[in-house]
């Protein structure tokens, strides 16, 4: 019997990738080569140490850690301020309807998110008060595929992890959260997200009287 609902927090609420990707793309051009939108495909979900990591390979770039720290720093304030910027009109289709429709259904809401600037974004587009537990990079040490993230977010809820389903577009949030014997909803395309229960294009096409049925 599903209890709670965990949501992975960029691509599943809101289309941060974006900004991701354009502070990326800058530090890179800093850095003296280029970063497509394809290469951004390989840093959804994966946190921003890791995603440098990427980067600095695409570019046949070695850094030492103090170095990486600062380029970290760096991008991270571009992206900040960007998402400062964020409007609630910037959720995506039917999600902060598919959360309210949890809530009201008796059933419990949490983020789970690498981000660490999840309050921030969640903030901005006013949807803090609607998730009864924020487990974002702030509260983990461990990055999806790593279960830690949906388990904190279960235990926070105080609900079972086999009573809780999982929304996320990353193929490693997947396998988290089966790592978390969770349910996994896939939100994006089925021939990615293949570990996934099922595939949704976004939490828009979702009802809540469907969750038992995953
Ligand atoms: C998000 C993004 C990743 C990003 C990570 C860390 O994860 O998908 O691209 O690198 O958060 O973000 P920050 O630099 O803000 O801490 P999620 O888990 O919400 O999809
Ligand atoms: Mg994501």
């Amino acid at each position: 019997m599903i209890k709670a609902c965990i949501f992975d927090l960029d691509g599943v609420i809101v289309d941060t990738a974006v900004y991701h990707y354009k502070a990326w793309k800058r530090l890179a051009a800093e850095l003296g080569f280029d970063f497509t939108e394809h290469d951004n495909e390989r840093l959804k979900g994966v946190s921003r140490m890791r995603s440098l990591e990427i980067i600095l390979e695409i570019g046949n770039v070695i850094k030492s850690e103090a170095e990486k720290e600062e380029l970290a720093d760096r991008k991270n304030r571009w992206y900040v301020d960007m998402i400062n910027q964020m409007q609630p009109n910037e959720v995506l289709p039917g999600a902060c309807e598919f959360v309210q429709a949890c809530r009201d259904a008796g059933i419990k809401t949490a983020l789970g998110s690498a981000s660490k600037n999840s309050m921030t974004i969640l903030n901005k587009i006013g949807m803090t008060d609607l998730f009864d537990a924020i487990i974002d990079g702030n509260k983990v040490s461990k990055a999806k595929p790593d279960p830690e993230v949906f388990l904190k977010g279960a235990a926070e809820l105080g609900v079972q992890p086999a009573d809780c389903v999982v929304f996320e577009d990353a193929i490693a949030g997947i396998e988290a959260a089966k790592n978390a014997d969770m349910k996994a909803v896939g939100i994006g395309e089925q021939e990615t997200l293949k570990e996934a229960d099922v595939v949704v294009k976004g939490l828009g096409e979702v009802s809540v009287n469907e969750l038992n049925r995953f």
